[in-house]
């Protein structure tokens, strides 16, 4: 029963009509296009995305909180849309914990759950994004897309008014991403990177992809009308450079992981 009041919460929002099928080759997001993009920022700072999934909880990525500082230097950072022009829809929440995977080792499992202090209310510019746990089928098409506030490449800053980006980019699974990045590999990074519970999204000629700020934020697939988040930005070889394709979190794999401490939390109201 608990879990259904979560999977209402979680199959609310997130149905956008009308969107087609046309290529943006990256640029301004129309507004509230994205309404469970969120910015988590550190003393007013912009230092990564992550997603809403329900009215208290966000996934990101579990490397954006390397550093251990206490929960309550962060603020998560709804319904934003011009990061240097504050949107009449913000929501600046703070954190009341962040729960990082418990096999997160650098590059592996690199998914958070940072849980807001309060659940916030619905708008058309904040909305859950759906989910998928691992029983379930996944979206039908490959092409996605990518949303965030990072660096336009490698150490280029977005411009002001520091507008949110989105660029649509093709899923690519391990075994072929593993393939391209075998193509003359970093020896940093060594033959086969890529693991099963990660998902590579972009194209082998490169020039579309996900950078820096750009981590936790979603990779999200329209099934039949509904979005799906399907990846957490995680890692990858640079920006944009040709077969290195951005490598994300399959959030897929951690689904139980998610259920799991978000019916705990469900537990812990019912019992106070
Ligand atoms: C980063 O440093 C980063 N091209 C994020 C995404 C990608 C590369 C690096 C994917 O946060």
């Amino acid at each position: 029963y608990l879990h259904g009041i979560c999977a209402m919460r979680m199959r609310l929002g997130a149905r956008i009509p009308g969107i087609s099928g046309r290529i943006v080759g990256g640029g301004d997001a129309p507004r509230g296009r994205w309404p469970w993009q969120v910015s988590i920022q550190y003393n007013g700072h912009h230092f990564c995305g992550g997603s809403l999934i329900s009215a208290q909880w966000v996934v990101t990525a579990a490397h954006c909180f390397q550093y251990s500082y206490p929960q309550f230097i962060y603020r998560v950072i709804l319904g934003e849309y011009q990061l240097f022009n504050p949107s009449p829809s913000r929501v600046a929440s703070s954190v009341r914990q962040i729960i990082i995977h418990p096999n997160y080792s650098s590059q592996s499992a690199d998914v958070a759950l940072v849980q807001l202090t309060e659940p916030v209310r619905f708008t058309d510019e904040i909305r859950p994004i759906c989910w998928l746990g691992s029983s379930d089928s996944s979206p039908d098409n490959d092409m996605c897309w990518v949303t965030g506030w990072g660096t336009t490449d490698s150490n280029v800053s977005l411009p002001s008014p520091k507008t949110l980006q989105e660029v649509q980019v093709q899923l690519i699974d391990f075994k072929a991403c593993n393939t391209l990045y075998n193509i003359d590999p970093d020896p940093q990074i060594g033959r086969d990177p890529v693991k099963p519970n990660m998902i590579c999204a972009g194209y082998a000629e490169g020039k579309k992809d996900s950078c820096q700020g750009d981590s936790g934020g979603p990779l999200a697939c329209d099934h039949n009308g509904t979005w799906f988040l399907t990846g957490v930005v995680s890692w990858g070889d640079g920006c944009g450079k040709p077969n290195r394709p951005g490598v994300y979190i399959r959030t897929e794999a951690y689904g139980e992981w998610m259920w799991g401490h978000m019916q705990q939390h469900c537990l812990s109201l019912e019992r106070t």
